[in-house]
């Protein structure tokens, strides 16, 4: 590590208890203020443990000796075990003490809660209550008239959890003195989604290729599935689908599934359940039958053998995601059948095992000529509670497509009686690939509280999903990955954040997206207080940036074609109309957006009254969302007195404006980081504000062919003609 060495004062306020005594010792010490977690290239993510002074967690419990009692008895505890000696040897510089029975000298004890004496137990009780199957308790107890650290929890992963906890906790020097930690994850199933091949390419990946080595599985396992459970568990992700939601049926064989079973075995002692995409026509395609109908006879014994057999390799398989009748996939409308008829066939077939069957509701059809944006809440909401309970329909974000701002799907709060995922993606398809600096996070964050006013007021979209709004038995969100072979897993260092943040927030939906940038930015880089403060501001600009620079004031959908690598806006020679980008912004000399208003589609008739009231009107609808909703004229006037086609160019420019500020920011950063980390970053930046200025100059060039109008004072004039950005071609874009 090629850190440099610093000299720090450090004022310690020591509290010497027993004798009440304050002393207050200027201490001058050397201390690595780059001795961030980061091996070189940024594989350990945010889990490298450094090493701290222990005064600074101020722990009676790893001071002195740290002698723990750890009853473990089963692989996931052993995990958790293997990790608390690890991070504690590392970040304490000391061998710990740990053992399966307990002695006096003990300062922690983890242990579950059947295994601690009636009297804690019941000491503990509303908390245990509180904690369910995968909450922990973090706490300093009383025991025998000693102090010690427990980490309790109902079952073992709660175990897990609790641990990473501690640990992030010494991390981010949090004091552990007088901890009192309870906490439960707000939703059940935390999964990622992996658009992964089994050719090992990664629809829609930046970062190399499939993680999956499917050759040399079952027999050689890569470090990396360990590495990568590991990492997913620190942030209590329990859930993976290994394969791409455009199927192939191979991965259905049984060579396939002792392949996928060996990666459930690694991923089991993490709490880490795996799931598998399904091909709805693989009973015609690896089963020989001539029709997948699901109400056929033949096709519901085949799901049924298949899934047993599923079950022959996988025992505590999690269950089938299916994208079904969607961009030419097939599903139970090729046999005049319904979504429902399709999921609860499969999930049936499911149900003996406890698997469940996640339905996508990313539908839209080339025979359906009203608006793309309402057509899954046209196909899914009459089947409101007709999915059977271990059906779960996956919903993305946004009514169209991982835009960079959308506003949230009105499926969320329209189907009381069905249990809802929530799909972000984290993989950065239209926003920059992996080399742009976006925090999702302030995504995921906007879309959550967005207020779905289906029983009122605050009926947000976390209450949606969490399942409180309604009562839903299970409650789930699934992220689509950026990860891949790239020695640091996301291709940007800084996607690193939005894998973690996207956990996170899937652990606790309503934590807010500053405290996951600042939790991620100690536990990965630094505990520097100004750098956290300097980069934190970049990480919370950045949403906001891509937005202006690719897609302001409610413009969607505008990339290039295919590979969605840069600006395409002219685009409209697709075969299918809402491939193309011209569908989305209806540029023509009268004006820009799509209405979808009572004048236009009516999309706004899927929201709850009171917010299509909003929506509808353009002087009370959000700027954010204008053109989403609205066809303006070009010099229609804002609430600032500006005319749109002023304040579209303007926003471009403040996209870029952003970056710019960005890049200085990054600069001032250089001090607190390593030379590595900070030119690595400070390149990615330098194709971020090239692209901006790309997506602001073609944007306005070709916009500018229908307003007819200057670019407002303060716009900087494109360096190239329309035609030259209209020439760029990409064969060979990532991801596609
Ligand atoms: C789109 C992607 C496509 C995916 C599709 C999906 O471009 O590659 O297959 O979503 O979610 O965003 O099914």
């Amino acid at each position: 590590m090629n850190s440099k060495l610093h000299i720090a004062l450090l004022c310690i306020n020591i509290n010497i208890s027993s004798a009440h005594l304050r002393l207050f010792y200027v201490i001058i010490f050397f201390t690595i203020l780059h001795s961030n977690s980061q091996t070189p290239g940024g594989y350990d993510l945010w889990l490298g443990y450094p090493k701290i002074e222990e005064s600074i967690v101020r722990s009676e419990y790893v001071k002195t000796t740290n002698s723990i009692f750890f009853l473990t008895n089963s692989d996931i505890l052993q995990t958790a075990r293997n990790e608390l000696i690890r991070g504690i040897d590392a970040m304490l510089e000391r061998v710990s003490d740990v053992r399966d029975s307990p002695n006096l000298l003990n300062t922690m004890w983890v242990v579950k809660k059947n295994d601690l004496n009636q009297e804690i137990q019941s000491t503990l009780k509303a908390d245990f209550e509180r904690i369910g199957k995968e909450g922990f308790i973090v706490k300093s107890v009383f025991l025998d008239g000693k102090g010690i650290l427990l980490i309790s929890a109902n079952e073992d992963v709660g175990i897990l959890y609790g641990v990473f906890k501690l640990l992030q906790l010494m991390k981010m020097h949090k004091s552990l003195d007088g901890i009192n930690i309870v906490e439960t994850p707000k939703i059940e199933l935390r999964m990622l989604n992996h658009w992964d091949n089994l050719d090992r390419t990664v629809e829609r990946g930046y970062a190399g290729f499939s993680l999956w080595n499917w050759q040399k599985l079952p027999i050689y396992i890569d470090q990396r599935y360990k590495d990568y459970a590991r990492a997913n568990a620190s942030i209590g992700i329990n859930a993976t689908v290994l394969t791409n939601v455009n199927a192939n049926n191979l991965v259905l064989n049984s060579d396939y599934l002792e392949k996928a079973a060996a990666l459930a075995d690694v991923f089991r002692p993490y709490g880490i359940k795996v799931y598998l995409t399904a091909r709805f026509s693989a009973p015609i395609e690896i089963g020989g039958l001539n029709t997948a109908d699901p109400l056929d006879k033949d096709v519901i014994e085949w799901w049924n053998n298949k899934v047993k057999e599923v079950y022959k390799f996988i025992p505590d398989f999690g269950g089938f995601l299916v994208k079904a009748n969607s961009e030419g996939q097939p599903g139970p409308q090729n046999y005049g059948r319904t979504h429902v008829d399709g999921a609860n066939m499969m999930a049936s077939a499911l149900k003996p095992f406890g698997g469940l069957v996640i339905w996508r509701a990313f539908v839209y059809s080339e025979t359906d000529t009203t608006d793309r944006a309402k057509q899954a809440y046209t196909e899914f909401v009459p089947y409101d509670g007709n999915f059977l309970d271990n059906v779960l329909v996956q919903v993305k974000n946004g009514p169209i497509d991982f835009q960079p701002r959308e506003p949230f799907h009105p499926m969320f709060g329209a189907m009381p009686n069905t249990s809802l995922v929530m799909e972000f993606q984290i993989t950065q398809e239209y926003l920059g690939f992996s080399s742009h600096l976006v925090f999702l996070p302030k995504l995921y964050e906007e879309v959550l509280d967005a207020e779905t006013f289906r029983k009122g007021k605050n009926t947000t979209v976390t209450k949606v999903i969490d399942g409180s709004l309604f009562n839903k038995k299970i409650s789930g969100m699934a992220g689509v990955a950026n990860i891949g072979t790239d020695m640091n897993w996301t291709g940007h260092p800084f996607a690193q954040a939005n894998w973690y943040g996207y956990g996170r927030l899937a652990w606790d939906p309503y934590l807010s997206s500053e405290i996951i940038a600042e939790e991620w930015l100690r536990l990965t880089y630094s505990n520097n207080p100004e750098f956290v403060k300097l980069v934190k501001s970049i990480m919370i600009a950045s949403r906001e940036a891509v937005v202006n620079y690719m897609t302001p004031m409610g413009l969607h959908h505008l990339m290039d074609t295919g590979h969605h690598y840069g600006p395409g806006p002219w685009v409209s020679d697709l075969s299918r109309p809402e491939w193309n980008p011209t569908y989305y912004h209806n540029a023509d000399k009268n004006g820009i957006g799509f209405d979808r208003t009572p004048s236009g589609s009516n999309a706004t008739a899927q929201y709850a009254p009171e917010i299509a009231k909003i929506f509808n009107d353009p002087e009370t609808c959000p700027e954010e969302y204008l053109l989403w909703f609205h066809h303006l004229p070009w010099d229609y006037k804002l609430k600032n007195g500006g005319i749109l086609w002023d304040a579209i160019a303007l926003k471009y420019q403040k996209g870029v404006d952003q970056v710019e500020e960005m890049i200085s920011i990054w600069k001032q950063a250089k001090t607190y980081i390593s030379d590595d980390q900070y030119n690595e970053v400070r390149m990615l930046l330098e194709i971020q504000i090239q692209e901006a200025r790309w997506w602001r100059n073609a944007c306005l060039l070709y916009f500018q062919t229908f307003s007819g109008k200057e670019l407002p004072p303060g716009v900087e004039r494109p360096e190239e003609s329309l035609e030259h950005y209209k020439s760029l071609k990409f064969p060979y874009a990532p991801g596609n």
